[in-house]
C-alpha cells in the first residue's frame, strides 16, 4: 500500500479526487487533513467514512503537518481559500491558507524527502481579452487579478523556489474552473442550480461575456492521478477540457433549459470587481506527454456533465439546504 494524505479533501475537488481514489485506486491508503472551514463538509465522505482516516487540522499547524507527512507517502495538496468573491471581502485567511499553510506543506515535505503534488488554477496567469485567440500554456507569466489568484501565484512561486533550491519531489497543475457535485453553493454553477431549485432566478454578473474553461471534476482528478503516476518531478502541467467558447451566459441558459425554465429566467446583477474576462487553456502537453484524455467532451462540451450535476444537487437537497439563505444574504449586500 502507498500511503495519500490529502489535504483539504473535505473540500469540493479534494472531496471528489477521495472518491475517485478509493474507486479507481486501492493501491492507496487515504489519509486526509481538513480544517472544516465553511467549504469542508463531512457529508462529503458519506458511504466511504470507514475507508479513510480523517484528521481534522490545520495546514498552518507545523507540528501537525510534521507529523502527519513523516507518516505519509505522497502529498496532494488541494486545501486552500477558494472563493474570489471572498476574497475580495476579506483577503487575510487567503493569505494564511494558500501562502503561509503551503509553505508550512513544503517544509514538512523537504524535512521528511516526501513526494508532493500541488493543485494550483488558471487563475495565476490573469486573463485574456474576449477576442484573444491564445490559450494558456506551462509557460504562461504569471499575472494574477484577485486576492485569491495573488495568493495561489504566490503558493506556486514557493513550490517551484522550494523544488528548485532544496530539490523538494513536487510537480504542480493548473487547472481550470471544474464542477460536478459537492461544489460549495456560492461558485457559479452550483448557485445557479440551487436558486432555482429555490424559485429564485439566476444571477449573473455583468453582462456575461466572461469565458471560464469549464472542466468536469473527475477529469481533473484522472488526471491529477497521471501526473502523480507518471511526472517527471519539477513539471508544471496545464489541465482544461477546451470549453473556452461557452460564455456564462450560455451556461446560464443551459441551466435554465435544463431545468424547464425559459433561457431568459435569470437576471444580471453588478458585477465582480476587477472579473477576470476570459481563460483558455492548452492542455496538449498534458494530453500527448501522459496521454490524458477528458470524458465528459459531448458536442456540446457540458450538457450532460450539467446534467449530471443538476440530479445530485436535487436530489442531495439536505447536503445544501441549511446554508442556501446565509450565503444569498452575503451575496445579496453586494447587489449580487
Ligand atoms: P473548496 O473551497 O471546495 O475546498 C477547500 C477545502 O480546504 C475545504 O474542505 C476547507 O475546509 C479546506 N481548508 C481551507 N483552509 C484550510 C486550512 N488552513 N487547513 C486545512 N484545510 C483547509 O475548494 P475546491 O474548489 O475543492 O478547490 C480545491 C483546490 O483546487 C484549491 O487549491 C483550488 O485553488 C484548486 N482549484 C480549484 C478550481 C475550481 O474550479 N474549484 C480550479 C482549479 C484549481
Ligand atoms: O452568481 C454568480 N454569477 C456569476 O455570473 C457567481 C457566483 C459567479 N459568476 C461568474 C463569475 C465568473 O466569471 O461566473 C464565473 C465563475 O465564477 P466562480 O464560480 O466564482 O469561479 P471563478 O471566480 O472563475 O473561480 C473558480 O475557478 C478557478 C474557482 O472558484 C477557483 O477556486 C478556481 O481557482
Amino acid at each position: 500500500m502507498t500511503k495519500m494524505l490529502v489535504t483539504g479533501g473535505a473540500g469540493f475537488i479534494g472531496s471528489n479526487f477521495v472518491h475517485y481514489t478509493l474507486k479507481n485506486r486501492p493501491e492507496y491508503q487515504v489519509t486526509v487533513v481538513d480544517k472544516l472551514t465553511y467549504a469542508g463538509n463531512l457529508a462529503n465522505f458519506d458511504g466511504v467514512m470507514d475507508d479513510i482516516t480523517f484528521v481534522k487540522g490545520d495546514i498552518c499547524d507545523d507540528a501537525l503537518m510534521d507529523k502527519l507527512v513523516a507518516d505519509t507517502d505522497v502529498v496532494v495538496h488541494f486545501a486552500a481559500e477558494t472563493h474570489n468573491d471572498n476574497s475580495i471581502r476579506n483577503p487575510k485567511p487567503f493569505l494564511d491558507t494558500n501562502i503561509y499553510g503551503t509553505y508550512t506543506v513544503l517544509e514538512a515535505v523537504r524535512k521528511h524527502g516526501k513526494r508532493l503534488h500541488h493543485i494550483s488554477t488558471d487563475e495565476v496567469f490573469g486573463d485574456l481579452e474576449l477576442n484573444d485567440p491564445n490559450r494558456f500554456t506551462e509557460t504562461t507569466p504569471y499575472n494574477p487579478s484577485s486576492p485569491y489568484s495573488a495568493a495561489k501565484a504566490s503558493s506556486d512561486m514557493l513550490v517551484r523556489a522550494w523544488a528548485r533550491t532544496f530539490s523538494v519531489k513536487a510537480t504542480i497543475s493548473n487547472c481550470s474552473n471544474n464542477y460536478g457535485p459537492r461544489q460549495h453553493i456560492e461558485k457559479f454553477i452550483p448557485r445557479q442550480i440551487t436558486n432555482i431549485l429555490s424559485d429564485i432566478k439566476p444571477k449573473l454578473y455583468g453582462t456575461g461575456e466572461q469565458v471560464r474553461d469549464w472542466i468536469h471534476v473527475d477529469d481533473h482528478n484522472a488526471a491529477v492521478h497521471l501526473i502523480i503516476d507518471k511526472s517527471p518531478m519539477g513539471e508544471t502541467w496545464i489541465i482544461g477540457a477546451d470549453n473556452d467558447h461557452v460564455n456564462n451566459k450560455a451556461v446560464i441558459e443551459m441551466i435554465c433549459d435544463l431545468m424547464g425554465k425559459g433561457k431568459d429566467w435569470y437576471e444580471h446583477v453588478n458585477d465582480r470587481p476587477g472579473h477576470d474576462m476570459r481563460y483558455a487553456m492548452d492542455s496538449s502537453k498534458l494530453r500527448r506527454e501522459l496521454g490524458w484524455q477528458p470524458q465528459y467532451t459531448d458536442q456540446n462540451g457540458m450538457v450532460e456533465g450539467l446534467k449530471a450535476t443538476i440530479d445530485w444537487y436535487k436530489n442531495n437537497e439536505a447536503w445544501w439546504r441549511a446554508e442556501k439563505e446565509a450565503v444569498e444574504q452575503a451575496y445579496a449586500k453586494q447587489g449580487q
